[in-house]
């Protein structure tokens, strides 16, 4: 344990008893949904994970502080706006815990914290990866780095098509992460349950899903893993629909000359503007069914552990 971290008592109390701990993202809360809603989502996946039996621990930098589990105080503040937290990524963090600045952790931000506390599974929205162009701008984001390194799995409902999403299956391979199709042999793209791309590996359960972590981590392969979970299909956007919200948030992102790390809260927020509430409340139960998921497999995560008396 570092001493720039705070775990909450919440969170504490459940690790001593080895019950399981879900991470959550913060980016997602202050830089991917709108508010009011990304403080009702945000309860929402809490709640969500504690309906499995696992304990919520979304993190976030405040005041320079690495937090683990947040109050609804906390959450609050976030989620209003009125901390003006950055994006925190994995080069943020030094930053602002240096000059107790307050940040909303990426994917790779929430995956290092999450390490640091020895939590295993994380749920969130979508992933990081290659943007469509990155041939020119060198735009990969620095998720699919910390998925290479850091040994936290996250489950994903894929990735939006704003990402190359070839190339960044691509690049998942060539550093090693294991990607994960939950009852689906097909990479879910966020919205829609179709990007046809093929995952290399499909799972049935939780428990394989558990037992694939354990195997991996046990042999000492380090990094994480991406377990993609389609959106169910009543909650589902038409294809055609998205597609044209993209392209059009993509064409206006190049016009203005965004770059670097608000690339991708533009993307986001355009393509949620030009979709109208439909996608909102898409997004709000995808996210809501990862940390279903992400919970049932820290769950078996638990038991395989126990088992093993490790
Ligand atoms: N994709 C989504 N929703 C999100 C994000 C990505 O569909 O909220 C957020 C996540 O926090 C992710 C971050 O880690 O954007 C990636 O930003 P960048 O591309 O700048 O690395
Ligand atoms: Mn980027």
């Amino acid at each position: 344990m570092n001493h720039f971290l705070d775990i909450s008592e919440e969170v504490a109390d459940a690790q001593h008893v080895r019950m399981p701990v879900v991470a959550l993202e913060s980016t997602i809360i202050t830089h991917g949904m709108p508010w009011p809603q990304n403080l009702e989502t945000a309860l929402k996946v809490e709640e969500a994970v504690r309906s499995e039996g696992a304990i919520p621990a979304t993190i976030a930098v405040m005041h320079g502080r690495l937090k683990v589990g947040l109050t609804m105080d906390e959450l609050t503040q976030l989620a209003n706006g009125s901390l003006a937290p950055t994006k925190a990524s994995r080069r943020d963090i030094p930053f602002l815990v240096a000059r107790k600045g307050n940040g909303a952790t990426t994917v790779a931000g929430t995956m290092i914290v999450a390490r640091m506390a020895g939590i295993r599974l994380f749920a969130t929205g979508g992933i990081g990866g290659v943007h469509r162009g990155a041939e020119r701008t060198w735009d990969i984001s620095a998720d699919l780095e910390e998925l290479a390194s850091t040994d936290v799995a996250v489950v994903c409902a894929g990735a939006k098509a704003i990402l190359d999403l070839p190339k960044t299956l691509e690049y998942l391979e060539t550093k090693g992460v294991p990607v994960i199709g939950y009852r689906t042999t097909e990479l879910p793209a966020f919205y829609s349950r179709e990007s046809g791309l093929k995952v290399p590996i499909r799972a049935e359960s939780a428990e394989e899903i558990a037992s694939l972590l354990r195997a991996k981590w046990l042999l000492g392969l380090s990094g994480g893993a991406v377990i993609t979970n389609p959106i169910s299909p009543e909650h589902a956007m038409p294809k055609a629909i998205i597609d044209k919200a993209i392209a059009t948030a993509l064409e206006e992102c190049s016009a203005k000359g965004v770059q670097g790390a608000e690339v991708t809260p533009y993307l986001l927020a355009r393509v949620a503007e030009l979709t109208g509430g439909d996608s909102l409340a898409s997004n709000i139960e995808l996210v809501i069914s990862n940390a279903h998921l992400a919970s049932k497999i820290a769950k078996e995560y638990e038991n395989l552990r126990a088992l093993e008396s490790d």
